[in-house]
């Protein structure tokens, strides 16, 4: 289960087709202007995605009023979750690595949080070898967590 959250237009319902499998079915609707639960049997997994609406790309969530009273919960999701790069055919071969060192301050501080999780989705390639690999990195980043409470 997954919940992808992020700015108008970043990819999210686009980054859910992929995971799920899916032909660009959610993106022809296009913005998103109320969660929505999908889910598909994908890569041999049965997977359960929560598209969200987008905030606007300035704005930052202490702004989000709604959310402002939530903030002190999210800290305990932080072990749960990965930074998604979407339109990662625009790398055009660079590393990641080499974005992110230049992508500032806002980005760096989030993939801290988030102990340098990340992974890179094109959501225009029908590989799904980068599906498979972003669900093992959900996998792996699940198990430690599972580790890091047994001991
Ligand atoms: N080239 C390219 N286009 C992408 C990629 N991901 C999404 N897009 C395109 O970007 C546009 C916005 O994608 P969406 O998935 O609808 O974005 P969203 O985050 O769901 O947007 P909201 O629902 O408004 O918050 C669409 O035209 C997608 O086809 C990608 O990896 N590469
Ligand atoms: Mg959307």
């Amino acid at each position: 289960r997954m919940v992808l959250l992020g700015h108008r237009t970043a990819g999210k319902s686009a980054s859910a087709d992929s995971i799920l499998g899916l032909n660009e079915s959610a993106t022809l609707v296009g913005r998103t202007t109320r969660c929505q639960v999908r889910h598909a049997r994908h890569l041999g997994r049965e997977i359960k995605v929560v598209d969200t609406p987008g905030w606007w790309a300035n704005a930052s969530v202490e702004d989000t009023g709604k959310l402002r009273h939530l903030l002190p919960l999210l800290d305990g999701y932080w072990n749960r979750t990965l930074v998604l790069v979407t339109h990662g055919e625009c790398l055009a071969g660079r590393a990641a690595e080499q974005y992110i060192q230049g992508a500032g301050q806002g980005l760096w501080a989030l993939l801290e949080k988030c102990s340098n999780r990340y992974h890179v989705l094109c959501n225009k390639s029908k590989d799904g070898t980068q599906v498979r690999e972003l669900l093992l990195k959900i996998e792996e980043m699940l198990a430690g967590n599972c580790l890091e409470k047994r001991q």
